[in-house]
C-alpha cells in the first residue's frame, strides 16, 4: 500500500515506536501470547511498589532482558527510520520510542527520545539521591545492587506504571510543528504515549499507523486519530513507506 502523504523539505516529522518495531529483531513484545507480561504480573515487575516488595525478582526480570538484548541486532524497520532522519535532517526529525532496548541508537538514529527509560541504565531508587543514572550491562540475578552514595537499592532506569515518562518537554516541543506523525509497532494501550497521535493531529499533522494488528484503524473507527493504516510487519512496511516519502520529498513550502 502506498501513502498519499508527501513531505516538503523543512517539514517536521515525528515517529513513535513501540515493542512491535523490535519484534523482528527477536525482542519479545509485552502483550499477547508469548509476550513479556505472560507469566509475570506487571504489578510485580513494572511498578515501584513491586520493586519495593521484591527487588530481587524485578532485577531477575530485567537481568534476563539485558542478557537477551546482548544477542539482538537492529532490523530493516530501525534502519528505515535512520534513512528517514537523514533525508529530512536531524533537526526536523524526532524519534520517540517506548522501547528500552536501545536498538534505534544502535541502528544509527540520532534524535531519539527514550520515553520509558533504558535497559542499559541503572539508577538509585531513592528520590533525592544525587547519584546520576549510569550505564552498565551487568546482570543482577542473585543480588540487589546498592547505591554507593546513599545505600538504597539501585534499580533499572525504566519508567514503571505510575511514574512520569522521560523527555516530556522535548516531546511536547517536537509535536508543536509536526507535519507528519508515524506510529509503528505499538498497541496504543499505555498513556501518555497513546495520546501523541491525537496531539499531533490536533496540531494539523498527517498521521500514519504501521502495525501488525489493526488498532482502531481509520475507515473502521470513525474516531481514529490516524489518517492512514498500513497493516503488516514494520520491518517490511517501513522501508517501502520511507522510500516513498524520500523519493517524493518536495521543495520547501513558502
Ligand atoms: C508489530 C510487530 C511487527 C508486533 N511489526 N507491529 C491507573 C492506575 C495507575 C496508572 C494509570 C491508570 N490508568 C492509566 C494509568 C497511566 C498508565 C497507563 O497507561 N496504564 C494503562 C496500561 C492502563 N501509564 C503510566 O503510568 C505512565 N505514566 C504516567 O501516566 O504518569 C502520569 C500518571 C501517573 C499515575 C497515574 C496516572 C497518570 C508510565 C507508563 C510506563 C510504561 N512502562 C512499560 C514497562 C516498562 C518498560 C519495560 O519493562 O520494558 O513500558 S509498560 C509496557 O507497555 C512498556 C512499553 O513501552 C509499553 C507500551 O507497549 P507497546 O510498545 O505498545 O507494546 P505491546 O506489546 O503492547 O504492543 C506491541 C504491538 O506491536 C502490538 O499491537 C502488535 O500487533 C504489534 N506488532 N509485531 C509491527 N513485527
Amino acid at each position: 500500500m502506498s501513502t498519499r502523504f508527501r513531505l516538503a523539505k523543512g517539514d517536521q516529522v515525528v515517529v513513535l515506536t513501540g515493542a512491535g518495531v523490535s519484534a523482528e529483531s527477536g525482542v519479545a513484545t509485552f502483550r499477547g501470547t508469548g509476550g513479556l507480561w505472560e507469566g509475570h504480573s506487571l504489578e510485580q515487575v513494572a511498578t515501584p511498589q513491586g520493586f519495593a516488595a521484591d527487588p530481587q525478582l524485578v532485577w531477575r526480570f530485567y537481568s534476563a532482558r539485558r542478557k537477551a538484548r546482548r544477542t539482538v541486532e537492529p532490523n530493516p524497520g530501525h534502519r528505515a527510520l535512520v534513512a528517514l532522519e537523514q533525508a529530512v535532517g536531524e533537526d526536523r526529525f524526532c524519534l520517540i520510542t517506548q522501547n528500552v532496548d536501545g536498538l534505534h541508537t544502535a541502528a544509527g538514529s540520532r534524535h531519539v527520545l527514550e520515553m520509558h527509560g533504558a535497559l542499559r541504565r541503572t539508577r538509585c531508587s531513592a528520590a533525592n539521591c544525587p547519584l546520576e543514572p549510569f550505564e552498565e550491562d551487568l546482570l543482577h540475578e542473585d543480588e540487589v545492587p546498592m547505591c554507593p552514595r546513599c545505600g538504597s537499592p539501585l534499580r533499572p532506569d525504566i519508567v514503571w506504571f505510575g511514574e512520569s515518562v522521560l523527555h516530556d518537554a522535548a516531546i511536547h516541543k517536537a509535536l508543536l510543528k509536526c507535519r507528519l506523525f508515524i506510529a509503528a509497532g505499538t498497541s496504543g494501550t499505555v498513556y501518555p504515549a497513546n495520546q501523541l497521535g491525537s496531539r499531533a493531529k490536533a496540531r494539523g499533522a498527517a498521521t500514519i499507523l504501521v502495525n501488525l494488528e489493526p488498532i482502531d484503524p481509520p475507515g473502521v473507527d470513525p474516531d481514529s486519530e490516524f489518517d492512514e493504516f498500513h497493516q503488516g510487519r514494520s520491518g517490511e512496511i517501513l522501508p517501502g513507506l520511507v522510500d516513498q516519502l524520500i523519493s517524493n520529498l518536495g521543495p520547501k513550502e513558502s
